[in-house]
């Protein structure tokens, strides 16, 4: 058996540690705007910013959506399986469930260890009524194989929620059919560390969904999209995803900087908070979030959002996973290459290349066609599981990666990305 190495000074046991303390805790009176927690987000580029959070707005924030947004009831058991580190964990591990007084799975370790059922065993031994997960994560348990989910009872299961990044329309359906046995209502919830709890998203049962779109604001929150002016852009018109008002739950400012936090989030649209996403609205007023904004290519002066090439790439059924960056190019201005993942059992030949090419071709159109198909046996990402596409925009450049690359959770990914280049 494999035991921890106990060293004293260090390491106190658990048992012992709860005879010290009582199991009644009252809780301390604060002021509304009473400091909460700090996090730190990485911010694309350079300096980390200290997202400050206050104890009233926050907490209104998560218990609200909490209840409305998972249907939180009180036999209820829900799991959000984020990393706790990651704003989801804080607000959909922590502070939401108990603010409602609800039962929350807490899981610290890989959903592919000692096998990669881990997840789907949890579930059935607890009995998880709501699961919240991440596409990142979804794309992993589809490269698995299907027979892991197979060999388990999910049917206590009766809400999933998506959380991180758009979910690709054909992960949808997967995560629809395999994991909510075509019965679970799926809550695609978009939101940012800044905004501390979800802003859109669809109410389970109330609004129905379209796979890949967030769907519409929740009570209160009045998003918009807009041009480089600031005018509102019509019905499937893309633009930068703005939101006209402040919100209970959002951050007070950047700790130690309110500069930048006026700069950064309140400057570029007087009056307006700034999210940084790309998005467009369709007829039906359904936000559809297609990336963030430094991520969104300019080929031949038409814009392309990576989320919709990368859907076209996932959509293939050898793609695993995809991503999408630009790379300069003295003709169009910009190039389009994808970083390409794909099912296990699938050879990463040059005919494969020429195909996908051609799968985007007839997905969106020849604009949006990547003039390179890179192979790759993963892709950088941060430990919430983000696409890291600035380092695979400077690999695709052909440069060096010099920026900043203390979020990436596994090193050995981007030696063996600048390695496998021809
Ligand atoms: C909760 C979280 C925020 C960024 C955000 C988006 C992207 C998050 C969705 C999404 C499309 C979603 N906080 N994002 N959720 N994009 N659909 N449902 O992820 O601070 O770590 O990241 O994540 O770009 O701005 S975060």
């Amino acid at each position: 058996m494999w035991m921890t190495h106990m060293e004293e000074g260090r390491d106190v046991w658990w048992y012992r540690e709860l005879e010290y303390v009582d199991a009644n805790c009252p809780p301390t009176s604060l002021d509304s705007e009473h400091p909460l927690y700090l996090l730190y987000t990485s911010g694309s580029t350079g300096k980390p910013k200290g997202i400050l959070h206050t104890t009233g707005g926050y907490l209104v924030g998560v218990y609200s959506t909490m209840k409305y947004v998972f249907d939180i009831r009180d036999e209820d058991i829900f799991w959000c399986t984020a990393d706790v580190g990651w704003v989801t964990g804080h607000s959909y591990i922590v502070y939401g469930p108990l603010a409602n007084g609800a039962t929350t799975v807490m899981y610290e370790g890989a959903p592919n260890w000692p096998e990669p059922d881990r997840f789907w065993k949890i579930i059935e031994e607890y009995r998880v009524n709501i699961l919240y997960t991440a596409p990142t994560a979804i794309r992993a348990f589809i490269r698995w194989g299907d027979d892991w989910v197979a060999k388990h009872d999910l049917s206590s299961l009766r809400l999933l929620g998506t959380v991180g990044e758009p979910i690709n329309p054909e992960v949808w359906m997967w995560y629809h059919k395999n994991i909510g046995g075509g019965r679970c209502p799926i809550v695609d919830t978009w939101w940012q560390t800044e905004t501390g709890s979800i802003l859109i998203t669809p109410l389970p049962g109330a609004i129905p969904t379209k796979p890949g779109s967030a769907t519409l604001p929740f009570f209160g929150v009045e998003p918009a999209i807009v041009d480089e002016k600031g005018h509102e852009v019509g019905p499937n018109v893309g633009g930068k995803l703005i939101l006209r008002r402040p919100w209970p739950a959002m951050l007070r400012t950047i700790y130690g900087d309110k500069a930048r936090y006026r700069q950064q989030y309140w400057s570029e649209f007087k009056g307006n908070y700034l999210t940084g996403d790309g998005a467009r609205r369709d007829e039906d007023g359904y936000f559809w979030i297609v990336g963030r904004i430094d991520d969104v290519l300019n080929v031949a002066g038409h814009r392309l959002g990576t989320s919709e090439i990368e859907s076209a790439l996932v959509s293939h059924p050898g793609v695993a996973e995809a991503a999408v960056v630009s790379r300069p190019d003295e003709l169009k201005g910009q190039g389009v290459v994808a970083f390409v993942t794909l099912k296990t059992g699938i050879d990463p030949t040059r005919g494969l290349q020429a195909e996908l090419r051609d799968h985007v071709g007839t997905h969106i159109g020849a604009i949006a066609k990547p003039d390179e198909v890179r192979f790759a046996e993963a892709l950088p990402k941060t430990r919430s599981g983000k696409i890291m596409r600035r380092l695979l925009k400077e690999i695709a450049s052909g440069a060096k990666v010099t920026g900043d690359t203390t979020t990436l959770e596994d090193f050995g990914v981007l030696a063996k990305l600048s390695d496998s280049e021809e």
